[in-house]
């Protein structure tokens, strides 16, 4: 198809909670461009949307789709985006390419907190928003009740667009309120009266002109009305509400006239926001190119699939570029225009307009594609950071070779999930915003990749202390005809403060033990440090000092004060009161004042220390201290104490002892992995 011109391109993202149903929309949308010639279910697992197997999977998306739907000289581009908190990575950088974002809600059961994020995710990057009631078909389906919400939750800006014809099973269709037919049907002429005030009364308040004359009894004009529309929504003053049944396909066209009359251009809508070359710019196609990359995904077959959105001039297929945060100049082979498992070759893609490339050498999400003359760059996308970690391990030998590879790769894919090596445990860790996440990540390794990889809670990096001085002494004598063995030391043994690790001295007067052996000494100490006595921790915050001994002219030698060093040492720790000592967590949280108590009560279950608690405007940030070892599964519990309201933030702190009663567990703990680790 030749390209659109950017005034008729629309660019708008699907919010919702999980199921709501913007992937049923995303297809009703496709099939009535005719892009397919079959409505796709998602109980099927065929729609165009969620093509990935992990969707089919899950019944569910867990990737951002580009919906492209042309049609009447218009493209919209709707960007479907998952609904599951665990993939909100994705839905950051879907924000971040629109002109506006459509929120949809399921009619049976009205705002719930997934609405509530879409809206401010959308009120943060200044987006027009419309609300999009879905399932209207279901039993319980009540459009009015859901207007009413809406406008409790989010204010009188927000207006009925449409009426619904019939309700649950007998839902037929839509009627415009902003142009109504001539033709009203009978069963919604009262309603229409009214809604038709409503909304011209709200468009009058959009504009103070048009109010002052809206109240002197003066009618407006179509034209007026709608140029007024269109501002308003645009200035966010005002939203509209439609009705639809995304499975029966009814009231979705008129969904998209309204998006195509009213929602913004490239060339109204925000600006994108630059780091570097300007503050901002025209949607001009014959500009200079500035594209930007909101998505890279891994394919087995195509290599790397980088999708951009072009904010100025054109990139062409068989072209160079230039990346202007790494300095690189990149080849573009084949454009595509992605259409779920499909891809369309296409020549060119121009401002406003969002497209594919595959195989860039060095280009990731979040950056830049430009001419190198004119060099201009993008703010990079804010990800959040997720602190849900687990242990990644190989299944077999076969997939250890493979292991870093794929992680290196699935993490270009999802920016959100971090890949390190905790060198306290030897652990692969990997961190992400929750277990579906990381589900879904092993999965698409498993397929793509073929590695087979098992996660499992990583290891709490407890240590082990001791809290008194004692002087420990050994001899290792060893005749065995021939050469013997001798080595003899006495060694102090101190605590010391928290985080001061651990320091060797020698006291040695008289040469009681030559020199020349201390650093075996040091050895075997260092060697004892490794395991402490109590459940096989390495041992931290003590010194050893080498104070007294005795040695042999022909038999001593480095080895055998390396033995008696190392023994002199695990005898005195077990007898210099050994603890144990538990890593200790910052957690920041913040809740609606709501669920203050619930989130308070399910600390203390975990033996928080609550530092402080801050209210803001409606929400209240709790500082505590929290063991690792009780906040290793947070992202689960604190969903499920504030229904999904609550956000947090947890780092490594410091390290205290264990509580005594919590000592047999952690032992117990320690003893069972050490058995499964031989096996
Ligand atoms: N009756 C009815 N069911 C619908 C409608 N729209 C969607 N559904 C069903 O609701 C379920 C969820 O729909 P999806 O389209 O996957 O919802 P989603 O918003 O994309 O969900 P996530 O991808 O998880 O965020 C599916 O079983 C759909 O068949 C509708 O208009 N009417
Ligand atoms: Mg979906």
């Amino acid at each position: 198809m030749a390209s659109v011109d950017v005034g008729n391109i629309r660019n708008v993202v699907l919010l919702s909670h999980s199921g709501a149903g913007k992937t049923s929309l995303s297809e009703a949308m496709i099939f009535n461009a005719k892009h397919v010639t079959r409505l796709g279910r998602i109980e099927d697992g065929n729609t165009v949307s969620d093509f990935e197997p992990e969707e089919v999977k899950r019944s569910s998306s867990v990737q951002t789709t580009l919906i492209a739907c042309e049609a009447d000289g218009y493209k919209v581009n709707f960007l479907d985006t998952p609904g599951y908190d665990d993939f909100q990575g994705e839905v950051t950088a879907a924000l971040r390419v629109v002109e506006s974002s459509m929120i949809l809600l399921a009619a049976p059961s009205g705002v719930d907190v997934g609405t509530e994020r879409a809206w401010n995710m959308s009120t943060d990057h200044g987006l027009p928003r419309m609300f999009l009631v879905n399932k209207m078909d279901r039993e319980n389906a009540d459009f009015d009740r859901c207007v009413s919400e809406i406008q409790a939750a989010f204010g009188n800006q927000c207006v009925a667009f449409q009426i619904p014809i019939g309700n649950a099973q007998d839902f037929k269709g839509v009627v415009s309120v902003i142009h109504p037919p001539a033709d009203v049907p009978a069963e919604v002429a009262d309603q229409m009266e009214a809604a038709r005030e409503r909304l011209i009364e709200a468009v009058a308040e959009t504009d103070d002109a048009l109010a002052d004359r809206y109240l002197e009894g003066e009618e407006l004009t179509n034209q007026e009305v709608e140029e007024a529309v269109r501002a308003g929504i645009l200035s966010g003053n005002l939203v509209p509400i439609v009705a639809a049944s995304s499975t029966d396909n009814v009231g979705v066209e008129e969904c998209m006239a309204l998006v195509r009359e009213f929602f913004p251009s490239p060339k109204d809508g925000v600006k994108p926001e630059l780091a570097t070359g300007g503050d901002g710019f025209e949607a001009d196609p014959n500009g200079p190119l500035a594209a930007f990359v909101f998505k890279t995904t891994a394919d087995p077959f195509v290599g790397k699939l980088s999708v951009f959105r072009v904010y100025r001039g054109v990139i062409k297929s068989n072209s160079e570029v230039w990346n202007s945060g790494r300095e690189t100049a990149e080849r573009i082979g084949q454009l595509y225009l992605p259409r779920g498992k499909s891809q369309e070759n296409v020549t060119e893609v121009s401002a406003g307009d969002i497209g594919a490339i595959g195989k860039l050498s060095d280009t990731l999400t979040g950056d830049t594609l430009c001419l190198r003359e004119q060099p201009v760059s993008f703010e990079a996308i804010d990800f959040p950071v997720g602190f849900y970690r687990v242990a990644v391990s190989p299944a077999t030998k076969a997939d250890l070779d493979k292991m870093s590879t794929s992680l290196a790769r699935i993490v270009e894919e999802d920016p959100t999930l971090r890949y390190s090596r905790d060198p306290d445990t030897a652990e692969s860790l990997i961190s992400g915003l929750g277990d579906a996440q990381i589900d879904v990540a092993m999965d698409k390794i498993r397929r793509k990749f073929g590695a087979d990889l098992k996660v499992k809670m990583p290891k709490v990096a407890y240590k082990e202390t001791i809290t008194q001085t004692i002087k420990s002494e050994y001899r290792h004598k060893k005749q065995s005809g021939g050469h013997g063995q001798y080595g003899h030391v006495i060694i102090r043994l101190e605590p010391m403060e928290r985080t001061t690790g651990f320091e060797f001295g020698t006291e040695v007067v008289g040469g009681k033990v030559p020199r020349e052996y201390f650093p075996s000494v040091e050895k075997g100490v260092m060697k004892a440090m490794d395991e402490g006595v109590l459940a096989g921790f390495p041992m931290v915050d003590m010194k050893a000092v080498l104070c007294d001994g005795s040695f042999h002219d022909v038999d001593s030698s480095g080895m055998s004060f390396e033995i008696a060093g190392n023994q002199a040492m695990r005898k005195g720790v077990a007898d210099a009161g050994p603890i144990l000592l538990e890593p200790i967590m910052k957690l920041h949280v913040t809740v609606p004042d709501a669920y203050t108590g619930e989130v308070m009560s399910d600390l203390n279950g975990k033996r928080a220390k609550i530092l402080g608690m801050t209210p803001h405007d409606g929400t209240t940030e709790i500082e505590a201290e929290v063991p690792q070892g009780a906040v290793q599964r947070y992202s689960q519990d604190l969903r499920s104490v504030s229904q999904g309201r609550g956000v947090y933030r947890l780092e490594f702190d410091h390290y205290e002892p264990l509580p005594p009663d919590q000592q047999p567990r952690v032992i117990e703990e320690a003893k069972r992995a050490k058995e499964e680790e031989k096996v």
